[in-house]
């Protein structure tokens, strides 16, 4: 079997979830697509890059991303870092003939992910965006049944990302705080994995029309470090920075098939945890998806008989997408690293086989050019056509 070495950079919590994946993957899907060997991990110090070799399971470590690009042995380049690294390096990954898969969103703004798009097509290489919650089992079982007609024409699409660890005015300003490094707040965060779920299942959006709010203008200062989402208070006494990002946005989306709807995403709902969900109503029926209990995804059909009309609960199990290869009783639980395994199996999946995969950096572009209409509508307050140039 295939073993194909991974560089990882960045040893933070989206390392231990990439690096959880990378030993789990084959545990799930036997015979694996091929084997990822954990070879190397790159961090901004040696020390914090030997750390993470440690706890991740890598053989080695950098404190240099170039040479891991470089290195002949290294097959894919995993970006796991912060937003403003992600084209720089998957730019040069590119060229030096490396898979990539990088994290979400895919970059600052529409004019970066154009440029990495460019060159992993010109190299030719694999390439994926790592929006994971659509490879939650129940959110490909919507997506199935949405194939299959079971609830006709799609007309509404409502969807949410609503999280709390901001909103104590004590949570650091970390770099999801700062334009520079993060390109926005909540949108490109939390929201672009909203507008993943409304693409995947409904089709392209067309046009927004947005309001953006920022609700704490300033923030105790963080200076470097990785982003402990406000599980670590900053001292109230301590000097502070500004936020120039926005905490909180509600859009309105048209799609191009004739369908409307809704997405919200804030950090700052007291009382809501990773509430991202979506409503979607067709002409013959509605399904329902709240990540809080992602086992499950509520179905309600026009032809159920009256008297038992009303939403109803499928449980994810090995009927279900991915199924072979998950738990084999329904319910006993599909966590977060089961859809970061769900998501390197299909990665690995398409280079082994040589055919693409979704969500990739075409994928990430667009959503890049919605969140940067989102972004202008809600400063111009007039409706924005969200649609890229792809030829
Ligand atoms: P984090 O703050 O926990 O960790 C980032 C790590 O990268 C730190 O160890 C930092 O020292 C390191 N780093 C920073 N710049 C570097 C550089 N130039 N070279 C090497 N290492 C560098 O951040 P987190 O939460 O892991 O986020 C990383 C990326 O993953 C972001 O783009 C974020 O949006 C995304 N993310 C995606 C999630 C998902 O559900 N798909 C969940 C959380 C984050
Ligand atoms: C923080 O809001 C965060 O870690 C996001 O960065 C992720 O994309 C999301 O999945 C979980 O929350």
């Amino acid at each position: 079997m295939k073993k194909l070495n991974v560089g990882m950079i960045g040893g933070g919590f989206m390392g231990k979830a990439h690096a959880l994946a990378y030993a789990g993957m084959p545990m799930f899907f036997w015979p694996a697509p091929a084997i990822p060997h954990r070879h190397t991990v790159v961090d901004v110090t040696d020390e914090l890059a030997k750390n993470a070799a440690a706890r991740l399971g890598f053989d080695n470590y950098s404190s240099d991303w170039r040479a891991v690009v470089e290195n002949p042995e290294i097959d894919i380049i995993d970006i796991v870092t912060p937003n403003d690294s992600h084209a720089e390096i998957a730019i040069a990954a590119a060229k030096a003939g490396k898979h990539i898969i990088s994290e979400k969103p895919l970059a600052r703004n529409a004019a970066e992910a154009k440029l990495m798009l460019d060159a992993v097509r010109a190299a030719g290489v694999k390439h994926m965006v790592a929006f994971n919650y659509r490879r939650t089992p129940a959110v490909a079982l919507a997506k199935k049944y949405i194939e299959e007609g079971r609830i006709g024409k799609i007309l509404n699409f409502r969807g949410t990302y609503l999280q709390d660890w901001s909103a104590d005015p004590n949570s650091p300003l970390s770099w999801r705080f700062q334009k520079k490094i993060a390109g926005s707040g909540a949108l490109g965060d939390i929201g672009t994995h909203v507008v993943d779920f409304a693409r995947y299942l409904v089709g392209e959006i067309s046009d927004v029309m947005a309001v953006a709010q920022t609700w704490i203008p300033e923030r105790p200062l963080q200076t470097g470090g990785a982003d402990k989402l406000g599980t670590v208070k900053g001292d109230n006494e301590a000097p502070k920075g500004a936020v120039d990002v926005d905490d909180e946005f509600i859009t309105l989306v048209k799609f191009a098939n004739g369908a409307i709807g809704s997405i919200e995403a804030t950090r700052n709902a007291w009382g809501r945890n990773n509430f991202l969900t979506f409503e979607i109503h067709g002409e013959k029926g509605s399904l329902y998806f709240n990540y809080e209990r992602r086992d499950e995804l509520k179905v309600s059909f026009a032809d159920d008989p009256a008297d038992s009309r009303g939403f109803r609960t499928v449980y994810t199990g090995p009927a279900h997408p991915y199924g072979e290869g998950l738990w084999p009783i329904p319910a006993l639980g599909i966590g977060y690293g089961e859809t970061k395994i769900i998501e390197t199996y299909d990665f690995l999946k398409s280079i082994a086989s040589d055919t693409s995969v979704s969500p990739d950096f075409a994928d990430g572009y667009q959503i890049a050019v919605i969140a940067d209409a989102i972004l202008e509508s809600a400063e111009k307050g007039v409706w924005v056509k969200a649609a890229a140039e792809l030829a």
